[in-house]
C-alpha cells in the first residue's frame, strides 16, 4: 500500500522500525561519547567536558564575554557585573579574549589587562563556572588586525612559510597563558580554547576567502597539536566555530577533525537585514536544528558560542524570541557578547542588559527558568567533578 508521499507498505514498515530505535537510543547517546579530543586531558578538563556533555537537551548555561571586567557606564569594579545587577547572579560562564597576547602586550585588544583577566578567570572558575577563550589575534603576515582579511596568511604560518616561527612564538605566548591559570590546589584550571572563529565568513584573515578548506584544516590541526604536546596543555578542550551557515556540508567544510576538537558551535546575531524577529528565529532556528544534527552524528557538544541582539530594544526579546527558539534545540551554553557600552563613536554596545535598561525584567525572568543557568544552578552541577 502506499501512502500520500508514495511509500510502499515495506518502507513503511522500515521506517518505523529505524525511529523505534532512534527514540530508543537516543538518550542512551551519552555512553557514546563521554571523552574528549585529548586523551592525555586533566581530571578536571575530562570531568567539564563529561559534565557538559551530560547536560546536552537538560540545561543550557548562560555566558557573557568580559562579564566581571566592565559593563555599561563602570569599568572594574570589585564584584560587579551587569548580569549580577540584574538577576543578583553572575553568569554560569564567562568569556575573555587573547587578542594582543602574541604581541607581549599587557593589554589585550579591547584594553582588558592579562593580569586581570587570570584573576577574573580565578575567581570564575572558584565560582564552579566555565571559561571560555576566543582570540583575535593579529595578521601575522601584515602585522594588521584580525579583520585585515588579505590573503595568504594562513599559508604564510604553516609549516615551512615565511612566518611559521613567528606563529610558533605567537602560540608560546598564548601557552605561558594558559599553563599559568591554576586553582587553589595547584590544578590546571579548564579552558573552552574557540579558535579561528567565524571561519565561513570573509572578515577575519583565517575566513573562507582567504584560504582553502584544507589549509585551514593543517592551520588547526599544526596548532592544537603544538599545545597538546609541544608545550604540554592538556587543560584545553576546544570549539570549533562558523558564523551563520546554511547547510550542514557549509558547516563541517573546514572541521579538522574529531581528535581535535570538543565543541561545534556557531554565532549569530539579530542584525542587518536580520532585525526582524520573524526573520531572525527563523534563522536562528533552522542553524540550530542543522547543528544539533552535525554535532551529534560526530559526538561532540553543541554550543552557541556568540550571539547578540545590540542594545536589546525589545523589551520582551528574552522570553518571547530567544528562549523559546534555543529551548528545544541540545546546544549546552550561549555566550552573550560583551557590553562594550558608550563607544567614542557615540554608538552603544551591549548584548544582555543592565539595571534600568529596556529589557532588564524581562531577562530577570528568563533566568529564573529552570532550564537556563546562571551562578547558583552551575554550582550544583560540581562541572569539575
Ligand atoms: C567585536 C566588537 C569589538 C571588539 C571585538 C573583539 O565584536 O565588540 O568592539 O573589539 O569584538 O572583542
Amino acid at each position: 500500500m502506499k501512502n500520500s508521499f508514495g511509500d510502499n507498505d515495506c518502507f513503511m514498515k522500515m521506517k518505523n522500525l529505524l525511529h523505534f530505535f532512534l527514540i530508543l537510543f537516543f538518550p542512551l547517546r551519552g555512553l557514546f561519547a563521554q571523552s574528549c579530543s585529548d586523551p592525555q586531558a586533566t581530571a578536571e578538563t575530562k570531568a567539564l567536558y563529561k559534565n557538559l556533555y551530560g547536560l546536552i537537551g537538560k540545561n543550557i548555561l548562560f555566558g557573557h564575554q568580559d562579564d566581571p571586567c566592565y559593563g555599561v557606564g563602570w569599568k572594574y569594579m570589585p564584584g560587579r557585573s551587569d548580569i549580577r545587577d540584574v538577576t543578583g547572579e553572575y553568569p554560569a560562564m564567562y568569556g575573555f579574549d587573547l587578542g594582543r597576547i602574541e604581541l607581549g602586550r599587557t593589554f589585550n585588544l579591547d584594553s582588558v589587562p592579562f593580569e586581570k583577566t587570570k584573576s577574573f578567570i580565578r575567581d570564575a572558575y572558584e565560582r564552579g563556572g566555565v571559561i571560555t577563550l576566543s582570540w583575535h589575534l593579529n595578521n601575522p603576515l601584515t602585522g594588521g588586525t584580525a579583520w585585515d582579511n588579505k590573503p595568504g596568511a594562513v599559508t604564510s604560518i604553516l609549516p615551512g612559510g615565511s612566518k611559521n616561527s613567528l606563529y610558533a612564538g605567537w602560540l608560546d605566548q598564548v601557552a605561558e597563558f594558559l599553563g599559568s591559570l591554576k586553582g587553589k590546589n595547584g590544578e590546571s584550571i579548564p579552558v573552552i580554547l574557540r579558535l579561528f572563529h567565524e571561519l565561513n565568513g570573509g572578515w577575519f584573515w583565517w575566513g573562507k576567502d582567504q584560504c582553502s578548506p584544507d589549509e585551514m584544516k593543517k592551520l588547526w590541526r599544526y596548532t592544537i597539536l603544538y599545545l597538546r604536546t609541544e608545550k604540554n596543555l592538556h587543560n584545553l578542550l576546544y570549539a570549533f566555530n562558523t558564523d551563520k551557515f546554511n547547510s550542514g556540508t557549509e558547516y563541517v567544510e573546514r572541521y579538522p577533525g574529531d581528535d581535535l576538537i570538543d565543541i561545534m558551535g556557531f554565532d549569530i546575531y539579530q542584525a542587518n537585514n536580520l532585525r526582524d524577529n520573524t526573520a531572525f528565529i527563523h534563522l536562528f532556528n533552522k542553524d540550530l536544528t542543522l547543528l544539533d544534527s552535525v554535532a551529534s552524528s560526530q559526538h561532540k557538544i553543541p554550543a552557541l558560542t556568540e550571539f547578540g541582539y545590540n542594545e536589546i530594544p525589545d523589551s520582551t526579546w528574552w522570553t518571547k524570541v530567544f528562549f523559546p527558539t534555543i529551548e528545544s534545540h541540545q546546544i549546552v551554553y550561549a555566550l552573550a557578547w560583551r557590553n562594550a557600552g558608550k563607544k567614542q563613536s557615540g554608538n552603544a554596545e551591549y548584548y544582555v542588559p543592565y539595571p534600568g535598561a529596556a529589557s532588564a525584567s524581562d531577562f530577570k525572568k528568563m533566568s529564573a527558568y529552570g532550564k537556563i543557568l546562571f551562578e547558583n544552578g552551575i554550582k550544583t552541577k560540581n562541572i569539575y567533578k
